[in-house]
């Protein structure tokens, strides 16, 4: 063949090509097209065939013709494909009857509760002092809840007033304290652990829930004082309602320290002038502590006259209660929207 009728032959093939695609009804009907036109043995492919027929400076100039009318093809394959792809997506909608120019359906945002934020909040307080998680079950032998914390036989605690029994002789833990026995007897000192987790008591009203949370917090080292106790429960009470809180240290009783205190903050809602909140004192308790009594790190396999350590627990309620001004216990319990959607960052 000349070399002017393949030039223009090959022009024609592309127009013919191009309005063919264009024109294509279905997604089917391209692929046909494709083959037609850009296969192994497709139209385009067979003027290669005519580069024998041409002179030494006509065939580059061929190659360079069918290649650009195989990628302004090839462009159009794709335009096409996406317009018919369009055009199903939109026919597709509506016979779903969908309407895109609604507004869209916001969905519920769910949110961490409030005393899981509290309780990992003051997880990391002692995590970055170099504490660590220690857990233990909820069912508990009366050995670990009582008998190893020093507990008199006695103690209206041990009563079924006070613990929820279970059947087979076991009982509800009424603190996290045997996980820190339990620890005890599986560590060797130094000792640095929270416990965090679930406990129960036979208590209703609004400050007291029979489910509840608590952290309890062991330091078993050479040498430690009540000092020592009370500057790392000074910088929780600063990381956990600012830096500039007070804490007052009471004397106290529990049976597992001695001495014993009780902890307040100077209060967060008045700055002691003196409200509701505080009872017109200035202070509010925030938890109990005190060092480990001796009979306690005995029972723990740990030699009191090497060895000494402090504890504390908090109820993480009543930390939740104070942060956010909330005045009834039962609120964190019912999972009532109104409540919780406030609590959404
Ligand atoms: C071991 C030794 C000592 C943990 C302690 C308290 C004081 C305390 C209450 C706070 C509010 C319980 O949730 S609450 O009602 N806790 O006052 N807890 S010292 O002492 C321990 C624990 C384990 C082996």
């Amino acid at each position: 063949m000349p070399s002017d009728l393949v030039w223009s032959k090959l022009q024609e093939l592309r127009d013919n090509a191009l309005s063919a695609i264009a024109s294509a009804s279905d997604e089917n009907a391209l692929t046909t097209l494709q083959k037609k036109y850009l296969g192994k043995k497709g139209e385009v492919q067979a003027y290669m065939q005519h580069m024998k027929e041409l002179s030494a400076e006509e065939r580059p100039k061929l190659g360079a013709l069918v290649n650009e009318v195989r990628d302004r093809i090839e462009a159009r394959f794709a335009e096409t494909e996406k317009k018919l792809a369009d055009a199903r997506l939109m026919a597709d909608l509506k016979l779903r009857h969908e309407d895109l120019s609604l507004p869209g359906r916001i969905p519920n945002r769910g949110a961490e509760h409030p005393l899981q934020e509290t309780q990992r909040e003051i997880e990391d307080i002692f995590l970055s002092m170099g504490f660590e998680i220690a857990r233990g079950p909820q069912s508990e032998w009366d050995y670990f809840n009582f008998e190893a914390l020093n507990f008199p036989a006695d103690h209206p605690a041990r009563d079924m007033q006070d613990t929820l029994m279970l059947e087979n002789g076991s009982l509800l833990r009424t603190h996290t304290s045997p996980v820190q026995v339990r620890t005890m007897l599986c560590y060797e000192p130094p000792i640095r652990i929270i416990a965090p987790g679930t406990v129960y008591r036979r208590d209703d009203d609004v400050t007291h829930s029979p489910v509840f949370h608590q952290i309890e917090g062991l330091h078993i080292e050479k040498g430690l004082n009540l000092t020592h106790l009370r500057g790392i429960l000074q910088l929780f009470a600063q990381s956990m309602f600012g830096k500039d809180t007070k804490i007052r240290l009471r004397p106290s009783f529990f049976p597992f320290t001695e001495p014993s205190v009780e902890v307040d903050i100077a209060c967060i809602f008045c700055h002691q002038k003196g409200c509701r909140m505080c009872k017109g004192c200035g202070w509010i308790e925030i938890l109990g502590a005190g060092m480990v009594d001796p009979n306690v790190l005995r029972e723990g396999h740990i030699d009191p006259e090497v060895w000494s350590g402090w504890a504390f627990g908090v109820g993480i309620e009543r930390v939740a209660m104070l942060l956010h001004g909330i005045t009834d216990i039962r609120l964190f319990f019912e999972s009532d929207l109104r409540f919780l959607s406030q609590f959404r960052v």
